[in-house]
């Protein structure tokens, strides 16, 4: 029997589960294969099955172009970079890879305001450059303890970072479309509200349409000279030239990204501030992590394959 055949636009997590998907499906990888518009040429009219990524989705056009498409499968969390009016049309379902990454986002998140609030990436720097031995210390961070964290999105991620700031002493205040009036945790009407009586607004929220430019420059002026923002979630929810502008002016502290509006590109007037920590978008990259999420993709592909439910289907509409 001929194999199913998949279209990835990047490699499945660690090789070994590349080459999992190499053996069990006749997979043409983007960039290994050749490239994308290459590639669609050659095999586009038999693909049943497109691996996409967090940053690199399903546009209108490629969905278009692949006749037998089945099934989206994204190899991350967030799917706002596929089409969903297209695939609907064109009956293909998506898949994504929920839960397996949400601890180390988290992890990342509080990891990210820690290496601000206690300057890490500075400290760093300074032993490397031989200034400790020359100079003396660097200034004084900040504690955790006792900070406001405001969490806007109180999505699987937004929870699991609220709990571990919890273990840090942090007090939990949130903002997401839906209240928990169950929650131990403080519940803020707007962004703005949740942003000015935070000491950190950290954003955890999908992104997508309906989020863009949630953080804007009055939710910037709300958290104020002595609030900061981290963002492990998408580039697209923070008006990045507000986030520059309001860093530079002293509008806010300062922040700790792990993602930007136009990845891999990140305004080069952040590279000398030394209140801003950066990071290439690794919120899932552990070995652990990256391996469990092509693992379910895999799974996700075979029950497409196989004629059975899909494992992590992602509603549509
Ligand atoms: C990944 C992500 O970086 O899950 C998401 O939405 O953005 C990330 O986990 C990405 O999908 C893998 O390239």
């Amino acid at each position: 029997m001929s194999k199913c055949t998949v279209l990835a636009l990047a490699p499945l997590g660690p090789p070994e589960v590349q080459e999992q998907l190499d053996s069990e499906f006749e997979c043409h990888l983007v960039g290994r294969d050749g490239a994308l518009d290459h590639l669609i040429a050659q095999i586009g009219d038999r693909v049943s099955a497109l691996v996409t990524t967090g940053g690199r989705g399903a546009e209108a056009e490629v969905i278009a172009a692949l006749p037998q498409l089945r099934l989206i499968a994204c190899y991350g969390v967030g799917v706002d970079a596929i089409d969903f009016a297209a695939a609907g049309k064109h009956g293909v379902e998506v898949t994504n890879t929920p839960d397996v990454l949400t601890d180390d986002v988290a992890d990342l998140a509080v990891f990210l305001l820690g290496a601000l609030h206690r300057r890490l990436v500075q400290g760093d720097a300074w032993v490397r450059a031989g200034e400790w031995a020359r100079s003396g210390g660097i200034p004084l961070g900040r504690s955790l303890r006792g900070r406001r964290a405001g969490i806007l999105g109180l999505g699987r991620i937004g929870e699991a970072t609220a709990r571990r700031l919890t273990a840090f002493g942090a007090e939990i205040l949130y903002y997401s479309r839906h209240p928990r009036p169950a929650s131990e945790w403080t519940y803020c009407e707007s962004p703005a509200a949740l942003a000015e009586h935070s000491d950190d607004l950290i954003v955890c929220c999908r992104g997508g349409d309906a989020t863009r430019h949630l953080v804007d420059a009055h939710v910037l002026q709300a958290l104020g000279p002595q609030g900061s923002l981290v963002n492990i979630a998408r580039g697209s929810v923070v008006d990045e030239a507000a986030l520059v502008a309001a860093l530079h002016a002293g509008g806010i502290a300062g922040a700790a990204l792990d993602v930007f509006e136009n990845e891999p590109d990140v305004p080069d007037s952040l590279f000398g501030l030394d209140n801003v920590v950066l990071a290439p978008h690794i919120g899932s990259a552990t070995l652990e992590t990256r391996r469990a999420m092509g693992e379910l993709v895999l799974e996700n592909l075979r029950a497409r394959r196989d004629g059975r439910s899909l494992v992590t289907p992602v509603p549509q509409g």
